[in-house]
């Protein structure tokens, strides 16, 4: 277990692609750290208030008294989005490497987590959430591949990145939900995603997906049981 220089208390939410960001990145840093999980249909009161003003998962309390995560010290700093906190779970812990030191690497990743934010991130609830058609999906994977690298096993190369951490949850739960026909989407929509994957159009993206969802700070933070609940409650 690597210790930060300070306490780090984690809010939050299994279902959450965003708040499953951070968890991978500390995963990544073998950090220790307190996670309390946000029921968002029930959010505790103390939650805006002193944790997040947004009252949205994932945030942060770095620092302050050993306490518990729901009583949240005012002498602890409260940090929140997602992008944010992977980069700082980045710079407290710089022996996990997910920020290359090369400049030009450094930008690349960046550009791939703008990629991700511009071309595929919206496109999460939408489809999955909300049943719009595939298209928009499909054609954010498309602008995703273009942007890979020739040779690498990873966004910017071979080394593990802020990039992929930012990717990971969203694939991880595209795939999840359409290859169990869970979600808004109509089952041939569902089939759609699927097939399309698997054309040779996509194989590098493919590819790198695999990999993506064979690393261990995925697969120790993806509750699939979970997530797999929550989309019959809500679908089926
Ligand atoms: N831009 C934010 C998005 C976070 C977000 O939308 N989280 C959702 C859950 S996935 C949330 O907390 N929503 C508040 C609510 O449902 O009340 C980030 O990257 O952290």
């Amino acid at each position: 277990m690597a210790v930060a220089t300070q306490r780090i208390t984690l809010y939050t939410t299994k279902i959450c692609p965003y708040a499953h960001r951070v968890e991978i990145a500390l995963a990544e840093a073998q950090a220790e750290y307190k996670k309390y999980q946000i029921d968002l249909a029930n959010k505790p009161e103390w939650y805006a208030p002193k944790v997040n003003p947004a009252s949205k998962v994932p945030a942060l309390a770095y620092g302050g008294p050993d306490i518990a995560p729901e009583t949240p010290s005012p002498e602890s700093e409260k940090l929140a989005e997602s992008l944010i906190l992977v980069e700082f779970v980045a710079d407290l812990f710089p022996q996990a490497s997910l920020l290359p030191e090369d400049p030009v690497l450094r930008a690349k990743a960046r550009f791939f987590v703008e990629t991700i934010s511009s071309k595929l991130t919206p496109t999460y609830g939408a489809f999955v959430l909300r049943g719009e058609s595939s298209e928009r999906v499909l054609s954010g994977l498309e602008a995703i591949q273009d942007t890979l690298p020739e040779t690498g096993k990873y966004a910017v190369g071979d080394q593990y990145t802020i990039a992929d951490v930012a990717f990971t949850p969203f694939i991880a739960r595209f795939k999840f939900a359409t290859e169990n026909e869970l979600g808004k989407f109509t089952p041939e929509e569902g089939r759609r995603f699927v097939e399309a994957l698997q054309q040779p159009k996509f194989l590098k993206l493919s590819a790198y997906i695999g990999r993506l969802l064979e690393r261990e700070s995925f697969k120790a933070t993806f509750d699939r049981d979970f997530f797999k609940g929550f989309l019959q409650q809500r679908f089926s």
